[in-house]
């Protein structure tokens, strides 16, 4: 699977260089919201079927987005961090009134999927069925995947920095500008 295959990377990567790494992930996120947050956090992979890349399509990368936040605002979940890829995205959040990340992101893509149906014609399957979840286990886990949300566009060459990507929450946390506010 995609995220499992990202880990490989990410992992290794990592090995070497962890501790000037976690130096400058708590460089970068010195003004991320607090980490002392209640045990619930997930961070999510989800992946197009057959990778289609269809949310290269900003309007479709923001209806994504528009989504979570329309959930976020009913007050189902807190979102901390997003990124939109492509053919994938990842979201770091934390479960408030919605009882399940499946319940979250069925409703999302279920609603996705019936507007870009309705924009493109598409009858075929949108989502990957299955997706990544991961339960955030402590300070330097929500760290190091709020990093590696934020650094997706970099790994995959879409831009050189990552304050140069529009669809993540970074510029959010270093700003307070981008498609959506985030949850401290
Ligand atoms: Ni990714």
């Amino acid at each position: 699977m995609f995220s499992g295959f990202e880990y490989m990377i990410y992992d290794f990567e990592w090995a070497g260089e962890a501790l000037k790494r976690l130096e400058k992930v708590v460089m970068l996120h010195r003004r991320l919201p607090r980490i002392d947050l209640p045990s619930h956090s997930y961070y999510i992979g989800c992946c197009i079927q057959d990778r289609k890349r269809l949310l290269r399509n900003p309007r479709f990368a923001k209806l994504l987005l528009q989504l979570y936040a329309q959930f976020r605002d009913r007050g189902d979940f807190l979102l901390h961090a997003y990124v939109v890829m492509p053919e994938h995205y990842h979201v770091l959040l934390s479960l408030e009134k919605a009882n399940s990340i499946s319940s979250v992101v069925r409703k999302v893509h279920s609603l996705f999927s019936r507007e870009y149906r309705k924009a493109t014609g598409f009858r075929g399957r949108i989502w990957q069925r299955r997706f990544y979840d991961h339960v955030i286990r402590n300070d330097e886990d929500w760290l190091t995947k709020m990093q590696y949300i934020h650094d997706n566009p970099v790994r995959a060459s879409l831009v050189e920095n990552i304050e140069d990507y529009r669809f993540s929450s970074f510029l959010f946390w270093e700003t307070g500008e981008g498609p959506i506010r985030c949850d401290g």
